[in-house]
């Protein structure tokens, strides 16, 4: 039994279970089995007995399996890894996670929202980012999204949010979608929903990948220092690998070619050793700042522009290691926007208050015990202790009497177990700032009342692809919503965020401008953030993107072996796709091995492609309609195309045309490969 420790201890301590190796296999309960393959039964074919506990543990154990999946945010991918602090911030927050040169483990969970967790990982949809720090003084879970604001301002519209842009009640479908009637019927009657669509229907919900996305803490918190002085912080991700999205034809392509493509994408990053990085950077400001704003920064569907706030890097978060169990880790961690260490604190923003009990209620119907935290993935890595005791799935034995306090036992020569910690979270709550309190009433804040006036923001800093892609996926999605009044109310409402927008979604859907709606508060006009746009923030780099290279029969191995060479310099990975996995003979009569076969390789899991083909090579391609639909593809998505003088056949009979994107097998090539070629979109497809 050397590999079995099942027993948790303070601190969540590694728990490995044996898991085969030598070890000899026996029922939970420790008994040695000797036959796995054969139920006991009452001669050779005669019914199975009801006493054959190996056979009943093994099924009632299988039966059993699954937990009930989140109810949002169900499908997820997680990685663990460690957070360094890199600033001195200790004038801002007293935590001990901010402390220059600190190194705390972490735990990253990605996820979709609205689908089931075996759904894609590829539709329009918001992405999960959250954290969860096991600092030295507890646990802090910073559960954000990869949207800064959200689509709601008080946390009494959240059931009704998911429930309109779940599947359908009745038909249980569209899965992990939001182009369907009752989320556009509740959004278009929800005008403070408007900012978080326009991040909604722009690329943000299509990341290229995971590595590639922001992160957002969305809610204002509160950071204390020492002598409790409290200021409000916004948090960030910056990925060190730049912004990156996809287009929504090959958001659509990439779901049939690959469910799993961020997940494996993360998965595979890791194992080679290209470990993701993000850059944690905070905005802080204090009261007056907030006071001078013309929106609340306690509403969650505001955010305060980078320019008006600049972004602190104060840390570096490495994901470097994958999990070893989906289930035991990225299944049941348990994140608690509740979980802060002293030195972090709460604002009033009601829907994070309305987090604050949710989380911990979740956790209890997801995982069944009020000890979901002693679950190892779950566990603080620092000691903990308090008088809470027994419940369902208990895992500790604690010794003694003490498990009430004050107790006097210690004076008795007993343990008395632990006591109050003076510098513990109580105090930076009582020190945390001007809080509000007043007469008990259901309201909305005045001060939340402008709907648009960010939303306009958001769409106005956009450059001009990234405001047709906007303006195309409300077409898009508002073309699926089949009752009437709908797409309608929603452009009345577009007219106050952008008069241009909301025109060409009207003229995209092939309906007549409706009335503008009343506003609650007339929008203003905001400086415009270069922050905002996903291409006036990414890299031309090759780095932690992929190049699917097309090779067949009579391949120069000279030009594959030179092109293979120029994108690993450049840091990107090549994998060689032939119409046969086995490979394809080269021009020097040599074997190559594919990494993958064409059918199961399109164009669209890859961040640009080269085509390197003989004549005759690529006449017998001219007759596969995967390598016409790879380079096809590949121009659509608006890649870039090295390609062999032999494989311009293939090229034309894609209709892939001529732009600085296309290119021949020099060192033009990678460089193009680093980008993507957004003017060649309008000669592609008409967008809104
Ligand atoms: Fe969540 N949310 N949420 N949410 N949320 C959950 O908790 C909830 C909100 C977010 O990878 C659930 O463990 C309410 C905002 C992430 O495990 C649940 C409200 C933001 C994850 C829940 C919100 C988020 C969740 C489902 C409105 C961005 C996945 C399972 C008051 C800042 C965490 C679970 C993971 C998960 C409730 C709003 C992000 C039901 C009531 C705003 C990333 O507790």
């Amino acid at each position: 039994m050397s590999k079995r420790d099942v027993g948790i201890g303070k601190g969540g301590e590694t728990h490995q279970v044996a898991s085969g190796g030598s070890d000899m296999m026996t029922t939970n309960h420790g008994v040695p089995v000797s036959d796995n393959q054969n139920s006991l039964k009452s001669g050779a074919r005669g019914p199975t007995l009801l006493e054959d506990f190996v056979l009943r543990e093994k099924i009632f154990h299988f039966d059993h399996e699954r937990i009930p999946e989140r109810i949002v945010h169900a499908r997820g991918s997680g990685a663990h890894g460690m957070f360094e602090a890199t600033d001195d911030i200790s004038d801002l927050s007293k935590a001990a996670v901010f402390m220059k040169g600190e190194k705390t483990e972490v735990f990253v969970r990605f996820s979709t929202v609205a689908g089931g967790a075996g759904s894609v990982d590829t539709p329009r949809d918001v992405r999960g980012f959250a954290v969860k720090f096991y600092t030295r003084e507890g646990n802090w879970d910073l559960v954000g999204n990869n949207i800064p604001v959200f689509f709601i301002q008080d946390a009494i519209k959240f059931p009704d949010l998911v429930h309109a842009v779940k599947m359908e009640a009745d038909r249980a479908y569209p899965q992990a979608g939001s182009a369907h009637d009752t989320f556009w019927d509740w959004a278009s009657l929800m005008p403070e929903t408007t900012h978080m669509l326009m991040w909604a229907m722009s690329d943000r919900t299509l990341p290229r990948s995971f590595r590639m996305m922001e992160g957002f803490g969305v809610h204002t918190f509160k950071l204390v220092n020492a002598s409790g002085k409290a200021n409000f912080v916004k948090f960030h991700w910056k990925p060190r690998l730049g912004l990156q999205s996809t287009i929504w034809d090959e958001a659509l392509k990439l779901q049939a070619a690959d469910n799993d493509y961020q997940r494996r994408d993360l998965f595979e990053a890791i194992d080679a050793g290209a470990f993701p990085q993000w850059d944690l950077g905070i905005q802080v400001f204090d009261q007056a700042f907030a006071d001078a704003q013309p929106y609340d920064v306690l509403d969650a569907t505001k955010l305060i522009p980078e320019e008006d706030v600049p972004v602190r890097l104060i840390g570096t978060l490495t994901l470097n290691r994958n999990v070893d169990n989906f289930f035991a880790e990225t299944e049941q961690v348990a994140f608690l926007p509740s979980n802060i260490p002293p030195g972090i604190d709460f604002s009033n923003d009601p829907l994070l208050q309305g987090r604050l009990f949710s989380y911990m209620d979740t956790q209890n119907s997801r995982l069944g015990t009020t000890n979901f935290h002693q679950i190892p993935i779950n566990a603080p890595r620092c000691p903990f202790a308090n008088m809470q005791r027994d419940g369902k799935m208990q895992t500790l034995v604690p010794k003694g009497r003490a498990n009430y306090e004050p107790n006097s036992l210690a004076e008795h020569g007993e343990d008395g177990g632990p006591r109050e910690a003076p510098n513990g979270f109580a105090t930076t709550n009582l020190t945390s700032g001007p809080d509000e309190t007043g007469d008990k009433q259901r309201v909305r804040s005045e001060s939340f009342a402008d709907h648009y006036s960010q939303a306009r923001l958001f769409y106005r800093s956009q450059d001009e692809h990234e405001q047709a892609h906007i303006a195309s996926s409300f077409v898009f999605e508002l073309s699926k919503v089949g009752l009437l009044d709908v797409p309608r109310r929603m452009v009345a409402n577009l007219r106050n965020v952008d008069e241009d927008l909301a025109r060409r979604v009207a003229d995209g859907l092939g309906i007549e401008l409706p009335t503008k709606a009343k506003a609650a508060r007339e929008p203003v006009d905001m400086a415009l953030s270069d922050a905002l746009s996903i291409h006036k923030n990414m890299k031309d780099t090759l780095e932690g993107r992929a190049v699917g290279i097309l090779i067949a029969d009579g391949t120069d191995a000279g030009q594959l072996d030179a092109v293979v060479a120029a994108v690993t310099r450049a840091k990107g990975k090549a994998v060689i796709i032939a119409p046969k996995i086995g490979g394809a003979t080269l021009s020097d009569g040599k074997v190559r091995k594919a990494d993958g076969q064409l059918a199961g390789s399109p164009s669209q899991i890859f961040d640009a492609v080269a085509i390197i083909l003989s004549n005759e090579g690529c006449q017998a391609l001219l007759k596969e309609g995967a390598s016409v639909e790879f380079a096809m593809n590949a121009f659509a998505h608006l890649k870039a195309i090295g390609a062999s003088d032999g494989a311009q056949p293939l090229l034309d009979k894609a209709g892939v045309g001529t732009d600085e994107g296309v290119t021949g097998l020099d060192s033009a090539f990678v460089k193009a490969a680093a980008r993507r070629f957004y003017d060649r979109e309008p000669t592609l497809r008409t967008l809104a």
